[in-house]
């Protein structure tokens, strides 16, 4: 589609879900009247600024229905996020919101390169989680053969892999990371399956575990990215090309800000992604602020597709870690240790505070003919990763080289910090 056709449609859109925010949810309907504008006052997209915002607290102090902008009966899926951060939110689906969820995901899918030919692996949970269901249903539209495996049990996940000549592997990059090393360990060669391509979310991943994830499992790996708050997967998805997400912007408009000034944030240069939904019924949202950190490029592609792209996300912006005063990012620690030969792409980073002071443990795996080896080698890759860290960071960390398979894995998404400072 054109930029001027998309523009188009988006402001029509942006204006139905305007009125329909307004009329039906209590919540926008009282911003609307503390900002002192109304729906009408909607022209141009631009207008969109003039709009409230909307954060993660404002859903949970909504807990369960008070979002909802349509009656209870009209509603035929519930999904929730884990709560782990806190409260839990929840969300609602009206049948015209499965039908477009159905096709954005279908269409990630399709951007992958996977057609009615493949037969489609699904590690997601199945469950409150929006993954399995979301990759499920538009895995299905796409014509794909469906094997909704669900998360966990590795070993029988790899004997379906082979039995059923699975083609397309769909899950978080940790866990196809943890696949590829349990078929090591069973003595499976992936030159010898069906798999040719992977598509991965969820949770970050650099380039590099990109890589890895592709090397090791001998596959095209493809980046997916949504949030279960505007709708689960379906948000934006990597061609074969691997240059950025497409997002879906006829169904979502986007906008990417300065996390504390509010303000816009120009294309090239990084910035807080904020979502307004432009045809959801059950939940519209109104610039929902994700706190997740990306840039925008409205160039079309080389796959010709035109709507604009996000690069990867590899932070957000709650995930900083502030370690003696030093602000932290986990994803450049993983950059870090990635590029490290000899590194595993297993880790974690602990946090302690010892008599007032922060200290910050980072547990790495390393290849295990290192252990085997003369222990001068071990030596010198932690002065060598110590010293890049230090280079990158502002900070030395603690090390602890461990060796392969000595952390937890997980069969869904990564945890990678475990904060014991009591702050
Ligand atoms: O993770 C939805 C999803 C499922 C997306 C499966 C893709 C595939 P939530 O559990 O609500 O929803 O978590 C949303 O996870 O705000 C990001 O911080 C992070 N996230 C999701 N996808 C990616 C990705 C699902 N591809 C939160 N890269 C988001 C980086 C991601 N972070």
């Amino acid at each position: 589609m054109a930029r001027g056709d998309l523009e188009q449609l988006q402001l029509e859109r942006l204006q139905a879900t305007v009125n329909r925010a307004y009329r039906n949810v209590r919540f926008y309907n009282r911003r609307f009247q503390e900002l002192g504008i109304e729906p009408e006052d909607i022209r141009s997209l631009a207008d969109v600024r003039r709009l409230p915002f909307t954060t993660k607290d404002d859903l949970r102090a909504a807990y369960p229905y008070e979002m909802f902008s349509v009656p209870l009966r009209e509603i035929v899926r519930i999904h929730s996020s884990s709560g782990t951060t806190g409260r839990a939110t929840v969300v609602g689906y009206t049948r015209n919101d499965l039908r477009t969820w159905t096709e954005l995901v279908a269409r990630v899918i399709s951007a992958a390169g996977v057609t009615q030919q493949d037969v489609v692996q699904v590690t997601f949970g199945y469950g409150l989680f929006t993954g399995g269901f979301g990759l499920h249903y538009g895995a299905e539209r796409v014509g794909a053969s469906v094997i909704p495996v669900s998360a966990g049990n590795t070993e029988r996940q790899i004997q379906v892999m082979q039995d059923f000549r699975s083609t397309a592997l769909v899950g978080t990059p940790s866990y196809a990371l943890h696949i590829a090393e349990v078929m090591r360990e069973m003595g499976v060669d992936p030159k010898e399956l069906a798999l040719r391509v992977g598509l991965f979310g969820g949770e970050p991943h650099s380039e590099r575990m990109r890589r890895q994830v592709e090397e090791r499992l001998n596959i095209l790996a493809t980046d997916n990215y949504g949030l279960s708050e505007v709708m689960g997967p379906g948000v934006s998805g990597e061609c074969e090309y691997q240059c950025g997400l497409h997002i879906n912007e006829d169904h979502f408009l986007v906008e990417l800000i300065d996390p504390q000034t509010l303000e816009p944030v120009p294309y090239g240069q990084q910035g807080e992604l904020v979502l307004t939904t432009l045809t959801k019924e059950g939940i519209p949202l109104l610039r929902y602020r994700t706190r997740d950190l990306t840039t925008l490029d409205p160039t079309p592609c080389r796959c010709g597709r035109t709507n604009a792209r996000m690069q990867k996300v590899l932070s957000r912006t709650d995930d900083m870690l502030i370690v003696r005063g030093v602000n932290v990012y986990p994803s450049q620690i993983e950059a870090v240790l990635l590029d490290v030969e000899g590194v595993e792409p297993h880790y974690q980073i602990i946090l302690e505070r010892k008599a007032a002071l922060d200290e910050m443990t980072i547990l790495v795996e390393v290849s295990s003919d290192l252990f085997t080896d003369r222990m001068s080698r071990l030596v010198d890759l932690e002065k060598q990763i110590k010293s890049r860290m230090h280079a990158a960071l502002g900070l030395t960390p603690k090390l602890k080289m461990v060796e392969p398979r000595t952390l937890e894995r997980s069969q869904g998404k990564a945890k990678r910090v475990i904060d014991n400072r009591t702050l």
